[in-house]
């Protein structure tokens, strides 16, 4: 691909991963080329603001429907020519006809140990299940909500006393450590989706991705 890796982060919220993202570009071989949020609140706008990246807000609230909000996006996501799409905190599904568009390039990082846990109040799960380990995933993003294939694992131990809180406190220092590693493999060429697998080199990479830290 044309270097660097052009990335467009999509995010709804506070963006502490845009950030980590944003941090580490400068010694890596990717650039956040734009920011896109569906949050005109979002406190990443500002982040990516003061590192004046460009920004694009698509509020979902003025549309009638799923499928209109995401046609603005693509519209959107096309004129930036992004060779990858990463979600960062973003909290609207995205549609079949999206994900159709950007086969193989879109991103999420779900604050758990995927296959486990898919959906919300992931660290709440974790700590009433009785789990000794938690974590982070990085997986590609498919029609299937949290489904799509496993790229990486970052594995934080349950500690005694644990609280939701706290436990998210420490799963989301880890999303800031691997995302960027995910993001540059990418970039390098080195990482693909083929076959509804994820692929590192010449290996089609295991159920749980590759464990990183
Ligand atoms: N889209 C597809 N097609 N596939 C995935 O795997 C996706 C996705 C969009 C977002 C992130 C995901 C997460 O990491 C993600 C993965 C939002 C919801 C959700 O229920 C679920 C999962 C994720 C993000 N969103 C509600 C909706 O109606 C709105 C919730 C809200 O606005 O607070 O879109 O967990
Ligand atoms: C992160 O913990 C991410 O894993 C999670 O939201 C947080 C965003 O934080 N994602 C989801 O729950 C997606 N549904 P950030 O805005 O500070 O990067």
């Amino acid at each position: 691909m044309a270097s660097p890796c052009n990335v467009a982060v999509l995010i709804s919220g506070n963006g502490s991963n845009l950030q980590a993202l944003i941090d580490a570009s400068s010694e890596s071989n990717y650039r956040v080329a734009a920011v896109i949020s569906n949050n005109p609140e979002a406190y990443g706008l500002q982040r990516a603001a003061a590192a004046s990246i460009p920004t694009v807000t698509i509020n979902h609230r003025d549309f009638t429907d799923r499928v209109s909000f995401d046609r603005a996006l693509i519209a959107a996501l096309e004129n930036l020519h992004p060779d990858l799409i990463v979600l960062a905190g973003f909290m609207r599904i995205l549609s079949a006809e999206f994900v159709q568009h950007f086969a193989h390039r879109i991103v999420n990082i779900h604050p758990s140990l995927l296959p486990r846990y898919p959906g919300t109040n992931t660290h709440q799960r974790a700590i009433d299940a009785g789990d000794s380990e938690h974590g982070a995933s990085v997986h590609f993003v498919t029609e299937e909500l949290d489904g799509g294939p496993v790229i990486a694992h970052a594995v934080v131990a349950i500690q005694p006393g644990d609280t939701a809180a706290t436990l998210q406190q420490r799963v989301h220092a880890e999303e800031h450590k691997i995302y960027p590693q995910v993001v540059s493999l990418f970039a390098s060429g080195r990482l693909r989706m083929r076959d509804g697998k994820a692929w590192l080199d010449s290996d089609e990479l295991p159920a749980n991705g590759i464990r990183l830290e």
